[in-house]
């Protein structure tokens, strides 16, 4: 058990010490401000087999009905101005209210489809990476590099239409706007399914744009919303979409110590479990740490984890 944690605590500090070292999109969905990504319709966009992995802080609610169920978009090639269920090829989704990250899949655009949920989320101002693959069969959603959930889609093709790609927005009629309020980064896209191992190794801004079955990366880093492969298929900020290097406190959830993105009872025995060990991973006090394991170390990890994070 121990080896497990110490291996998931190790992505951790990963993501809170380079995912957003450099460049990543600033996406403001709040009252009156909006803004989100735009990358035209393109065929390179849209393999029948896949993997999406990003790397996101939500930092509010969002707008147009992002605070219901299947809340925010963090990415979708949605039917834009349509109604009903499954109006897009492909989106993954962050929500508030549920507390849940969730993704989704078409066969038709319309009316088929498939949906796969983690049971909760991170709280507004952590940080997490999720990815969803497919693999013509199964529908997988991974959470900081870890099985989630996944479902058997009972079709084997994924629906495309002449919608663009947004990142941070689905954009449906009637008030679904479903706008996702904080930082977007290191969106990656391949035409196949990444393996489970391949998901948990995977760093999005380790990537170079030349990788086998990469079909599109947005990383961010160079002041611009450029795709980085050979299929230059490039963003537009819409609104107030920016670039920062700004991203406040965001960091992994300290109390989410198995690294699910989801706070629950499963932490405090992951933690006792690496208090034990003595593990670094234990170390909450002072913050930072000061190589000794205590029980204000103890203390400090409750705090957290009754903070929500
Ligand atoms: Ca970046
Ligand atoms: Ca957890
Ligand atoms: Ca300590």
């Amino acid at each position: 058990m121990s080896v497990h944690y110490a291996v998931v605590l190790a992505a951790g500090a990963v993501l809170s010490s380079s995912v957003f070292a450099q460049g990543a999109a600033r996406l403001p969905n709040a009252g009156a401000s909006s803004g989100y990504i735009r990358i035209g319709d393109a065929d390179s966009l849209e393999p029948q087999q896949l993997t999406i992995d990003l790397t996101f802080v939500p930092m509010g609610v969002g707008t147009g009905n992002s605070n219901d169920a299947n809340g925010a978009t963090l990415i979708a090639k949605p039917r834009e101005g349509a109604g009903g269920v499954y109006i897009f090829s492909w989106a993954m989704q962050w929500s508030p209210t549920a507390r849940s990250i969730n993704a989704h899949l078409s066969n038709n655009g319309t009316s088929v489809g498939a949906a796969v949920r983690a049971g909760c989320s991170l709280a507004l101002g952590s940080t997490a990476r999720a990815t969803m693959t497919f693999d013509g069969a199964t529908l997988r959603l991974y959470i900081n590099g870890r099985l989630a959930a996944e479902e058997a889609t009972g079709f084997s093709s994924v629906w495309y239409g002449t919608d663009d790609v947004l990142i941070g927005a689905g954009n449906y009629c009637c008030g679904f706007t479903r706008r996702f309020d904080g930082v977007i980064d290191d969106v990656s896209l391949w035409d196949r399914a990444l393996s489970a191992q391949e998901v948990a190794d995977l760093d999005g801004s380790a990537l170079g744009g030349d990788e086998a079955n990469l079909i599109g990366l947005w990383q961010f880093d160079d002041g611009t919303y450029d795709d980085a492969t050979g299929n230059g298929n490039h963003g537009a900020a819409v609104g107030s979409a920016s670039l920062t290097d700004d991203l406040g406190n965001a960091a992994p959830c300290a109390a989410d110590v198995d690294g699910d993105a989801c706070l629950s009872t499963n932490d405090f025995f992951a933690y006792l479990t690496a208090y034990q060990a003595q593990d670094s991973a234990a170390d909450f006090s002072p913050p930072g740490g000061d190589g000794l394991i205590n029980t204000n170390d103890f203390f400090a990890f409750l705090a957290a984890y009754q903070a929500g994070c």
